[in-house]
C-alpha cells in the first residue's frame, strides 16, 4: 500500500510494489521462509534492515593466506571483507574468545560474530575453526559467520557445518579463468604455488564446489566481489547470475579501494576504482538477478560495533584482561536487550503503516501523467533506523532513492566529520565543502538538526536541508518529503536537477 500512496503523491499513473524489498517502513523480510528469516533477522550484513539495530564483530585470528589477490598487501588485512590500510592485531584463539565475551557483555546488540582475516580464515583452519568451537560452546547465542576466498572451502564445509556457522561468505571475483587470471597472479595449492590462468582455473572450480556444498547443507551464502573496473566489471553480471542459480543468497559487489600508499598492485598501476555511479548502476544491473546488498562498509578484521562504525579500542587485550563475564547472567540480559530492539522494529512497521494511511487519506489522485523522476536523499543516521544525528556530526550519509515504486537503500558515503568540537572548527569549511561534493546527486539530505552555515552551503549547492523529520523512521520520511516535492511539482521528468527542492 505504502508504494502506491508515494506514486499517488507524486503524480504517477499507477503505482503498486514492484519488490519485496520496498521500503517505507514494511517488513522487507516477509517474503521469505520462516527458517531464513530467522536466520537473517538480526544478521546486519545479511539483512539491511538489521543493520540499523544490530551490530557485528570480527577477531583477527587467521593471518595467512593461500592465494594472491591484486588488490591486496599482505601488510593489511583481507581486502575481500576489509578495506585495505589497515592491520589488525592478530588473536590466539582464547584470546579472541575471550574478547567476544566481552563485547557481548557490553554491546548486547552485538548479534554476529564473523572471522574475515587478517589472511583467509579457511587458510588458517585451526585458529579459525577453533574459535568458532569455543564460542558455540561459551555464547551459544551469537550467530557464527565466516568469510573466504573459497580456495579451502570444499575440504572443510563438513567442520563448517559440525560448528554451527550458519553463514558464509565466498569472495568470488569471476567465473572465467580468463577474467580471474588479470585478478590472481597465483594461488598456493597441493603445497605448490601455481600461476597464471590455471591458478584462476582451480581457485573458480573449488569455489563454485564449495558453494554448492554449503548450500545443499543448508547454509546461507553471500558471494562477495570486488568491482575492478575494465577488468570484471561486465563480468560480474555473469558471476551473480551464475552463483544465484547455485543458490546463493546475497551478491554483495563492492568498491575496489586501491591507492598507490597500499602497496597493492592494482593500487601502484593506477587502477582506479568504480565511481559510486558505476557502482549502483552494476548492483542495479546484477539486482534482477538476485538480492543485493548495498549496505557493506568494507570492514576490517578487527571492526567491533555497528556497521560502519569501529569500537575496536574499546576492547584492546590489555583492556579486557582482567575483565571475568559471567556469560549466563550477560545471555539474559542480551535476550532482553534483544526482545525491546525486536518490539521497537514492530512499533516502527506499525507506525509506518499509520503513517502511510494517513497520507493516503490526504493524497488526491491526478490525472495520470509520465511516472516522476526518481530522486536521491542522503540521510544522518545513526542508527535504530530513524534520522537521529546531527549534520555536523555524521561520519557518513545513508543513501536513499525515492521514486514512484519505492524507497529503497542504494549505499553510503563516507565524509569527514564537519564538527566534532573546537579542535576542528578551522577546518570546518573545507570540510563542508567536501561534504558537499561526497553528497554530489542527492536533492534532499535528512538530519536532526543543522547549523546555520552548512544549511546556506547545502541550499547554494542545490541541496535541500532537512531537519523536520528528526527521530522518524527513514524511509517513511522520505516518503513523505518526495510527496511533498511531487506537490511542489519538482518531479516532472524534464525538471532534471537543476529544479531542485529548497525547504
Ligand atoms: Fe563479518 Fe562478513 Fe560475516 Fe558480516 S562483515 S564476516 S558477513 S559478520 Fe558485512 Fe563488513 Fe561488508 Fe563483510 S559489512 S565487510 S559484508
Ligand atoms: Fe589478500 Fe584476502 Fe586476497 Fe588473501 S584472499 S590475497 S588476504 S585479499
Amino acid at each position: 500500500m505504502e508504494l502506491k500512496v508515494i506514486a499517488e503523491a507524486a503524480g504517477a499513473p499507477g503505482g503498486g510494489c514492484a519488490s519485496s524489498g520496498c521500503g517505507a517502513g514494511g517488513d522487507k523480510l516477509a517474503h521469505l521462509p520462516e527458517a531464513i528469516r530467522a536466520k537473517i533477522n538480526n544478521h546486519p550484513c545479511f539483512s539491511e534492515d538489521a543493520h540499523h539495530h544490530y551490530a557485528r564483530m570480527h577477531v583477527a585470528v587467521a593471518p595467512a593466506c593461500n592465494i594472491q589477490c591484486h588488490y591486496c598487501n599482505r601488510k593489511y588485512d583481507c581486502s575481500n571483507e576489509s578495506r585495505p590500510g589497515v592491520v589488525s592485531e592478530v588473536l590466539t584463539p582464547d584470546q579472541a574468545v575471550k574478547k567476544v565475551i566481552a563485547v557481548a557483555a557490553a554491546i548486547p546488540q552485538m548479534t554476529v560474530l564473523g572471522i574475515a582475516g587478517p589472511g583467509d580464515p579457511l587458510a588458517n583452519p585451526q585458529r579459525t575453526l577453533e574459535t568458532f568451537r569455543q564460542l558455540s560452546e561459551k555464547a551459544p547465542d551469537i550467530k557464527l559467520c565466516v568469510s573466504t576466498n573459497g580456495l579451502a572451502l570444499p575440504e572443510l564445509v563438513d567442520e563448517i557445518c559440525k560448528h554451527n556457522i550458519e553463514h558464509v561468505t565466498i569472495t568470488i571475483n569471476c567465473v572465467d579463468p580468463d577474467v580471474g587470471a588479470k585478478i590472481y597472479p597465483w594461488i598456493f595449492w597441493n603445497n605448490r604455488r601455481v600461476t597464471g590462468r590455471k591458478a584462476a582455473e582451480i581457485l573458480i572450480a573449488q569455489q563454485q564446489k564449495g558453494l554448492e556444498m554449503l548450500v545443499a547443507r543448508g547454509v546461507l551464502v553471500k558471494v562477495n566481489s570486488v568491482l575492478i573496473p575494465g577488468v570484471n566489471a561486465e563480468h560480474l553480471k555473469e558471476v551473480s547470475r551464475v552463483v544465484k542459480a547455485k543458490g546463493a543468497f546475497l551478491h554483495n559487489v563492492m568498491p575496489l579501494i586501491a591507492e598507490p600508499e597500499h602497496g597493492t598492485f592494482f593500487g601502484l598501476m593506477g587502477q582506479r576504482g568504480p565511481t559510486n555511479d558505476e557502482l549502483s548502476a552494476l548492483q542495479d544491473a546484477c539486482a534482477g538477478d538476485m538480492a543485493m546488498m548495498r549496505h557493506c562498509r568494507q570492514c576490517r578484521a578487527d571492526a567491533v560495533g555497528m556497521l560502519g562504525e569501529d569500537r575496536g579500542d574499546e576492547f584492546t587485550l590489555d583492556k579486557i584482561a582482567e575483565q571475568e563475564v559471567d556469560y549466563a547472567a550477560a545471555m539474559a540480559r542480551r535476550a532482553e536487550v534483544h526482545a525491546a530492539i525486536e518490539a521497537s522494529r514492530t512499533a516502527q512497521r506499525r507506525q509506518s503503516s499509520e503513517t502511510f494511511v494517513s497520507i493516503a487519506s490526504l493524497t488526491r489522485r491526478r490525472p495520470a501523467r509520465p511516472e516522476p523522476r526518481p530522486v536521491l536523499m542522503a540521510v544522518a543516521s545513526t542508527g535504530g533506523g530513524v534520522i537521529n544525528q546531527h549534520f555536523g556530526h555524521a561520519r557518513e550519509f545513508l543513501v536513499y532513492e525515492a521514486s514512484a515504486n519505492d524507497v529503497r537503500f542504494v549505499g553510503h558515503r563516507k565524509v569527514d566529520l564537519y564538527c566534532s568540537g573546537d579542535e576542528t572548527c578551522g577546518d570546518g569549511e573545507s570540510v563542508l565543502a567536501k561534504t558537499i561534493r561526497v553528497l554530489d546527486g542527492c536533492e534532499v539530505v535528512l538530519c536532526s538538526r543543522i547549523g546555520y552555515e552548512p544549511w546556506g552551503q547545502l541550499e547554494a549547492a542545490g541541496i535541500a536541508p532537512n531537519g523536520e523529520h528528526a527521530m522518524e523512521p527513514i524511509e517513511d520520511a522520505i516518503a513523505v518529503v518526495y510527496r511533498e516535492m511531487g506537490e511542489a511539482g519538482l518531479l516532472e521528468p524534464a525538471a532534471g536537477a537543476t529544479q531542485r527542492m529548497s525547504a
